[in-house]
């Protein structure tokens, strides 16, 4: 039996992924790159024991036995069924996962992105001391973690910072070699934003009325000018986001971080049935963050706001939220590094 712990971030895009490639159903291959920062403050912590067997898996989530008839362990079992078609020798061990989040799970904060990439680290440290293989790289332990949540794929390499997740198939001759170039990767280490940080509301707790799985299928299937969309995410914004970044022209970059995530809610609103995840209060926080040329706002599948700010105009920025949703809603976060195996 062998058992490891892994510690790994949540994540927040600020270039958004939404939507598998239709080509290739199976292997959560997005239809473009996005990209993140880390969120240090929101961690999962992950125990996996491994030991010989034939393929079980059992769940325990924040102190909580999942039953296999839940959603939490469809997530799972999806994931253990592609792993095993990828490493065939995965179904010979069953798996007994234990899994804590340090922030609530339904805020809209990306859990799928810590847990799935805590369990795909934990994945490919347990495998490398049972059946003694080399240590795997950073490129496939994210490619293991997408194959659990998209997401989790830029939650998965160990320096952390700004992260892109290349959607990769625009060479590939089959699935295989689609896979395999889907992967993500650190540009820039967590120092490089050293003058930036988030702040993370945690007002709506409430659970998501539409999941993103089923969500983001049903945009790529209804909205008109999807693929528009995406041409233009890819060969204008992403590029302009990275040279921003690159370049550490934050006013720049929180610009384009609005943009990106006004597209993707004005997308939302756009699929049929709508998806509407923004409420009154998220409203309220775009107003009031908009005008600031130190910080910008960014949201995803929820109205649960990040706000990313100029460290020294953070208190600003942090007294304009503090009047919506209360001090206590608040949490301060640095853009963090990838996982640690402990
Ligand atoms: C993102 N989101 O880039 C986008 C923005 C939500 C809004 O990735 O089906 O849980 O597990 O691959 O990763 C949420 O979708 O979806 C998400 P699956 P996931 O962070």
């Amino acid at each position: 039996m062998v058992s490891v712990e892994v510690v790994a971030p949540s994540n927040i895009a600020l270039v958004k992924y939404w939507g598998k490639h239709p080509d290739y159903p199976d292997l959560f291959i997005p239809t473009k790159s996005s990209v993140s920062f880390n969120i240090d403050a929101f961690r999962t912590k992950t125990r996996l024991k491994v030991r010989k067997g034939k393929g079980a898996v059992r769940l325990k989530l924040n102190g909580r036995r999942i039953a296999a008839d839940r959603a939490e362990f469809s997530y799972l079992s999806g994931f253990f069924s592609r792993m095993q078609s990828r490493y065939r020798f995965a179904r010979d061990y069953d798996y007994d996962i234990e899994s804590r989040n340090n922030f609530p799970t339904a805020a809209g904060f990306a859990s799928s992105a810590s847990g799935l990439s805590a369990l795909a680290v934990s994945f490919a440290r347990a495998m490398r001391e049972e059946r003694e293989l080399p240590s795997l790289d950073d490129r496939e332990v994210s490619i293991i973690a997408r194959l659990g949540s998209g997401s989790a794929a830029r939650s998965a390499p160990s320096r952390g910072g700004l992260v892109i997740w290349h959607r990769g198939y625009d060479n590939a001759r089959n699935a295989t070699q689609a896979s395999e170039s889907s992967f993500a990767e650190t540009l820039y280490g967590p120092r490089h934003f050293s003058d930036l940080e988030l702040i993370c509301i945690t007002a709506w707790q409430g659970a998501k009325k539409t999941k993103s799985r089923a969500g983001m299928d049903e945009s790529v299937k209804s909205v008109y000018d999807y693929w528009q969309w995406v041409e233009h995410e890819e060969e204008v914004l992403l590029p302009s986001v990275l040279s921003a970044a690159k370049r550490r022209d934050w006013e720049s970059l929180f610009g384009l971080v609005k943009q990106a995530s006004n597209n993707f809610h004005s997308l939302c609103l756009r699929t049929s049935p709508p998806i509407v995840y923004l409420n009154d209060v998220s409203r309220r926080i775009i107003e009031a963050i908009e005008p600031m040329k130190f910080a910008a706002y960014t949201f995803d599948a929820g109205p649960n706001a990040v706000v990313i700010t100029l460290k020294e105009r953070a208190r600003e920025a942090s007294a304009a939220l503090e009047k919506i949703v209360g001090g206590r809603n608040l949490v301060v976060s640095s853009i963090g590094a990838g996982p640690i195996v402990e």
